[in-house]
């Protein structure tokens, strides 16, 4: 097949690869509906693919992957950068050079056979100055396609790169799927990413976390913007003008959830809509009017599946309706469909679990679908997606906002004093472990900006950027940085915030304090909202006035307590550690006592 470019540090990288795996044939990616079908069938002839019921799911089809392949490996993701103080304390670290050789040693000879596909692809709409470009080699079908929904490819892709040497090399290789030679190498300096011996998604489909996050973070804090683990959601309020916020979450917060929320019923009757820019991943710059503008840099949705169903998320649900890749789940062998666990209370009889074995989902105690198995689903899909999804410019930031799941410290909402507080406030993210990952229950783990197992360098370095790009904003154009908990519980172990698309009404609020339109109480934390402010109308029996004052209220002895995790964490910095950050420290523990 003729090469789809010329341009020389793409045909040389190729050739490189080439020599080491050996592949039988190279297949560029041009972006054709017909190369897709034609894939799909391939992918379908072997078993990688299940061709699903075309009248009910059209151009959907299931994958399951190996048993031992199901996640992503935080402890076996490297970033290998000259010095290891560059990755800093909390990524796992390998010298580049002896990365490379341990790589290499795995890699070689695992195409014999085998067919290369080289995949031009962009991050962010085509040509959008916010957009990069990246190529990524590799040895899986189901690879080709998932990227073909997660991100814009194919021909268009390389006219727009020329021969520029802008963009990131991605090479992936299934090997033997062996979990003891399992690697994804970020390679910050030289714009590399290598994946080898995995065919799970977030190991193996490089634009997302590994370029969009990793290597995109690094590029943010040489060039000026930010890579962020963030959604982009729009606000429409009745008078028609659109807000924008920005929110990241740690993993089991109900990102995708908030991201293409329903507003509640009093809400949609006075004419608010909430649009989805992106569920995961923003890419942040400043425009020329001085404000700051996000794009979501995929074209499609990596959901978890499990939980997903008409009450939690129909907007998620609608999207997996057509050209949708399932990923473990059920399949439901009556009428060649799909289903997972919290999808409805019909689990089908005739079934295939996500290890391929028989199912019966009313017999069964065993889990029919992987508490992991997701949905590749195309964003133009979701019925919520904003019309500015393909701006090339991106849509102006109102606000950043924080969260975690805190039983008990982090009131409903707060908003920072200012934007080095708010930095302050998203570096001491943290979330209490949920049963739905291994190990004890309620244990808090931090997670500064939900980054933890994405940022690309030292995070303390990561959270000076934040501060220089305070700097360079005007104030009163600076988003507002706002912390949020939906997680409160009771004595008695009640959540005592409904969540979903109540949310809406401390958005809400939100978006009223970045126009100045409603006021706050000064806590030592930052403002709290008073309770009358937060707009419950239509809550009646879930959420009483003396319940919203509770989960609104700043424990001291909590935070003095708080304070103390804080200053253990920071501590693993040693002088990286901003002072700007220092001294938020000792600020709040002065304004505790
Ligand atoms: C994801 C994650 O899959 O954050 O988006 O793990
Ligand atoms: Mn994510």
């Amino acid at each position: 097949m003729a090469n789809l470019t010329t341009n020389p540090s793409i045909l040389s990288w190729i050739e490189d690869r080439k020599a080491l795996v050996k592949p039988e044939k190279v297949v560029w990616i041009d972006g054709s509906k017909e190369q897709i079908e034609q894939l799909r069938a391939e992918a379908c002839s072997t078993g990688e693919l299940i061709k699903l019921n075309q009248e009910k799911l059209p151009d959907c089809y299931l994958h399951r992957t190996a048993i031992n392949d199901v996640a992503r490996v935080e402890n076996r993701t490297l970033i290998c950068t000259p010095t290891q103080e560059e990755a800093g304390p909390t990524n796992n670290w390998m010298a580049p050079d002896e990365a490379y050789k341990m790589l290499d040693e795995i890699a070689k000879d695992s195409y014999v056979g085998r067919t290369m596909y080289v995949i031009p692809y962009s991050m962010g709409p085509v040509g959008s100055p916010l957009a990069k470009i990246g190529v990524e080699l590799t040895d899986s079908i189901y690879v080709v396609l998932n990227m073909a929904i997660m991100t814009r490819v194919g021909k268009a892709v390389l006219d727009v790169l020329g021969d520029s040497n802008d963009w990131v090399r991605g090479f992936h290789a299934k090997c033997q799927i062996d979990e003891e030679k399992r690697y994804i190498c970020q390679f910050p300096q030289d714009n590399t990413i290598i994946s080898v011996n995995s065919g799970y998604g977030g190991n193996v489909l490089l634009g997302k976390k590994c370029f969009a996050l990793r290597i995109a973070s690094y590029l943010g804090k040489n060039e000026g913007w930010m890579a962020e683990h963030m959604l982009i959601l729009g606000v429409e309020k009745p008078d028609g003008e659109t807000k924008y916020i920005c929110a990241a979450f740690p993993s089991a917060c109900g990102k995708t959830n908030l991201a293409m929320l329903i507003p509640p019923e009093i809400y949609k009757e006075k004419g608010y809509k909430v649009w989805c820019v992106g569920d995961d991943i923003s890419w942040i710059r400043k425009g020329a009017d001085g404000r700051l503008y996000a794009i979501n840099p995929e074209n499609g949705f990596f959901g978890v599946a499990p939980g997903t169903n008409e009450k939690s998320n129909p907007n998620a649900l609608a999207s997996t309706k057509k050209g949708t890749i399932f990923t473990n789940v059920v399949h439901n062998l009556d009428d060649n469909t799909v289903w997972w666990e919290g999808l409805d209370k019909n689990p089908p009889e005739n079934a295939v679990d996500w290890t391929g074995k028989p199912w019966n989902g009313k017999t069964s105690d065993a889990k029919g679908a992987h508490p992991n198995s997701r949905f590749t689903a195309p964003a133009v899909n979701c019925p919520c997606i904003s019309p500015e999804f393909e701006n090339l410019n991106g849509v102006p930031i109102s606000a950043f906002v924080f969260g975690g799941r805190r039983a008990k410290l982090a009131p409903l909402v707060y908003q920072s004093r200012d934007w080095n507080h708010g930095v302050f406030v998203g570096s001491i993210m943290a979330s209490e472990t949920t049963a739905a990952a291994a190990g004890a229950v309620g244990v808090v783990r931090r997670d500064p900006m939900a980054m933890l197992p994405f940022c690309g360098y030292n995070m303390a370095d990561y959270w000076q950027h934040w501060i220089d790009i305070g700097k360079t904003l005007d104030p009163d154009k600076a988003p507002k940085i706002f912390n949020v908990n939906w997680f409160r519980k009771d004595d008695e172990g009640n959540f005592m915030w409904p969540g979903f698309g109540d949310n809406l009404r401390v958005l809400d609020w939100i978006l009223d304090r970045c126009d100045g339109k409603v006021d706050a109480v000064e806590t030592a934390i930052g403002f709290v909202p008073k309770a009358e402010d937060i707009n419950i109308d239509g809550l009646e029996g879930e959420v009483s006035r003396e319940s919203l004052e509770s989960i609104l209220d700043v424990d001291k002895e909590l935070w003095a307590k708080e304070a103390e995790g804080i200053a253990e964490f920071y501590s693993k910095f040693g002088d990286k550690l901003p002072e700007t950050l220092k001294a938020e420290l000792e600020t709040l523990k002065a304004n505790l006592k």
